[in-house]
């Protein structure tokens, strides 16, 4: 009976450590949805726009019916940090700003993926084609140690 019941624990070890390491990689995800028409609203929005220190994935959908999108990460020095523009350019200033990556190039109905670590701060994750941070493609991520 003593090692019935040790086999069964050793299995259950075993099966343990197997589903923490399938999820090492994604202690978060947060799913991106991308939205709007050249010309029109756009918008950006994360599920969830909070989470904890560590690695994550995010899993970015251009919702648009013919609009291109692409999504950037940047990390922000402070939560009030303004966003640099290059105005003539209706573009953010990516070189001013601490990027972690971005999915380019996104077609409609298209998905994408970004895997990353991230510390504990303020993240703006938006996207940088041609006027569409101004029509309101952008959200901000919170990051709690
Ligand atoms: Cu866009």
């Amino acid at each position: 009976m003593i090692s019935l019941s040790r086999t069964a624990l050793s299995l259950f070890t075993a099966a343990g450590c197997a589903l923490l390491s399938t999820a090492a990689f994604a202690e978060n995800t947060i799913k991106v949805v991308e939205t709007g028409e050249g010309g029109g609203t756009m918008g950006l929005s994360l599920e969830p726009a909070t989470v904890k220190a560590g690695a994550t994935v995010f899993s970015v959908h251009n919702a648009a019916v013919g609009e291109e999108h692409e999504m950037i990460v940047v990390r922000l020095k402070s939560a009030d940090q303004k966003i640099p523009l290059e105005v003539t350019k209706h573009r953010v200033d990516e070189s001013k700003l601490k990027s972690l990556g971005e999915v380019e190039d996104l077609k409609p109905g298209a998905d994408g993926q970004l895997k990353t670590r991230l510390k504990a701060g303020t993240y703006l994750v938006f996207c940088n084609i041609k006027g569409h941070y101004e029509a309101g493609m952008q959200d901000k991520l919170t990051v709690t140690p």
